[in-house]
């Protein structure tokens, strides 16, 4: 989702239409899970969070308290939750990968960022930004200045690499999930986001397959498991069009 980030539509418009999804699932939904960056950039300071996202909120609480259960998985943009949704909305966060198993399927989901072999110039950065030191200084900052300065980060850490073929821009989070296959054999789906650019994608193994969810802000994907089959489908743009005026 990249909340906080102004696209063709923009930030509050997008939270509107995510809110209306998520009230239109509610009813059928068991299990809700969100692959990071679902925020564009964040800080939760002691006392402080950032402003809005009030009716988002308020529907995710809902669906805790409603017996669904949600995992948050951070992602590079949101990397900095600490505790915040655990205790006022009851979600659980997850600082990395997870493995679950639904259905008797094995499935392992991630974020993507940072993942195998290389990319050793983001994997310094990461540790920098999750090192508890360096966050106790960052939170010195004021909130009116540490979350503008949040947000030029974020920006200058957008993915501009994307391919207009999906398997490209999926590729080295392909690599891994082949290489971790090899390893696990179990695992009937790896499924990421991170890349924008979503896919179905099978592995060298047809029992094995690699998906990534896209996005909301040019795809409106998302990943429905329906207990026997795993369906990547797209919400209604003219709705998001209705919200536009
Ligand atoms: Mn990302």
């Amino acid at each position: 989702m990249h909340l906080g980030y102004d696209a063709t539509l923009s930030s509050d418009q997008r939270e509107k239409l995510l809110v209306r999804w998520l009230k239109s699932i509610q009813p059928e939904a068991q299990c809700l899970y969100i692959l990071g960056d679902l925020f564009d950039y964040w800080y939760e300071y002691k006392t402080v969070i950032p402003k809005g996202y009030i009716q988002l909120f308020a529907v995710l609480s809902e669906f805790v308290e409603s017996g669904i259960e949600i995992h948050y998985l951070k992602g590079n943009h949101d990397l900095w939750h600490f505790g915040y949704l655990n205790q006022y909305i009851g979600l659980h966060l997850h600082d990395g990968p997870i493995t679950i198993s639904i259905d008797d399927k094995k499935m392992f989901l991630a974020h993507g960022d940072g993942l195998g072999k290389g990319d050793f110039g983001y994997k310094i950065i990461k540790s920098i930004l999750t090192n508890s030191i360096c966050q106790k200084i960052f939170s010195l900052i004021h909130p009116s200045i540490g979350l503008p300065l949040m947000k030029i980060m974020s920006q200058l850490s957008r993915d501009n690499h994307v391919s207009s073929n999906p398997i490209d821009s999926n590729q080295s989070q392909i690599d891994y999930s082949q290489s971790l296959y090899q390893q696990d054999k179990g695992v009937s789906f790896f499924i990421m986001g991170h890349r924008h650019a979503p896919i179905i994608h099978n592995l060298s193994d047809e029992n094995c397959t690699y998906i990534n969810l896209g996005d909301w802000i040019t795809h409106f994907t998302y990943l429905v498991w329906d207990g026997s089959d795993m369906k990547l489908k797209q919400v209604d743009i003219k709705k998001a069009k209705e919200i536009n005026r």
